[in-house]
């Protein structure tokens, strides 16, 4: 939502987002920020049932290396929220949300992927240097995601971390590395990122073809956030197998289309 309280975004903000391939909104209140946290708590502590969640652990606490006092601190990602869950569809189709995207890719729009990103304190993990299209056998049709944290982001605990306008140079080769799949690191200098600082509740709308990254979280507090990713209804899933977290938000449906 901008300042003067319109749910859509201002020709600035739309030229913004077209030539930086990103912009910033509010877009949850802070009784909605502290529901997701509490709920994403019991998801992590057993007290909800996570059901057909995709629960991913931090990788040195999967491999032993070490160990956490507290089970809350072991998991880095959970996939699947907004099909698992109302309180977090509630959140995914708010008019702050849904209208600049539907602003951004029409109104037949479809989520393809939702989840948390989890950064415990010490042990959250960096997400190295990449684009989101190059993820998904998809042939996108338009696609945008809002990044939402849920603490205070900043360049010490993992903030996003994003290279403004790069988005225009294309699909950049990527590279499977260890638990990671990242830019090649020949295609990008690292002082062209630039830290984005947000607070609970501001939305980073920012398209899949920008070259984007987070620090490991050097701090003794959390750095959680919430991701939902849109695309156009219009677009095409490539696999044989079903795609697991897509849900239908706006608008109408098409053959053979995701
Ligand atoms: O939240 C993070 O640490 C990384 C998020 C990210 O890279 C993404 O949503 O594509």
């Amino acid at each position: 939502m901008t300042q003067s309280g319109e749910q859509t975004l201002s020709d600035s903000e739309f030229k913004q987002y077209q030539d930086e391939g990103y912009v910033l909104t509010d877009v949850l209140a802070n009784d909605e920020v502290e529901a997701a946290k509490t709920r994403l708590r019991e998801y992590v502590t057993g007290q909800r049932e996570t059901g057909d969640l995709a629960m991913q652990l931090e990788p040195r606490v999967e491999q032993g290396e070490v160990e956490v006092e507290d089970e809350t601190k072991a998991y880095r990602k959970i996939s699947g929220l907004v099909r698992h869950d109302e309180l977090f569809y509630d959140l995914a189709t708010k008019p702050a949300i849904l209208e600049p995207m539907k602003q951004l890719l029409g109104p037949h729009l479809k989520m393809y992927w939702s989840g948390a990103m989890l950064k415990p304190p010490q042990i959250g993990s960096e997400k190295g240097p990449h684009q989101d299209l190059p993820y998904w056998p998809i042939q996108f049709q338009g696609e945008c995601s809002v990044w939402i944290p849920l603490d205070e982001a900043t360049p010490d605990n993992g903030c996003m971390q994003v290279i403004p306008g790069a988005h225009k140079r294309g699909q950049l080769p990527h590279v499977s590395v260890e638990n990671d799949f990242v830019i090649q690191d020949d295609q990008y200098e690292e002082s062209q990122f630039q830290s984005v600082p947000m607070d609970p509740g501001e939305g980073l709308f920012f398209y899949g073809l920008l070259p984007h990254f987070t620090r490991s979280n050097q701090t003794t507090d959390w750095r959680r956030a919430i991701v939902f990713a849109y695309t156009s209804s219009r677009s095409r899933y490539t696999a044989d197998s079903d795609l697991p977290d897509c849900v239908h938000v706006s608008g109408e449906s098409f053959p053979g289309c995701i």
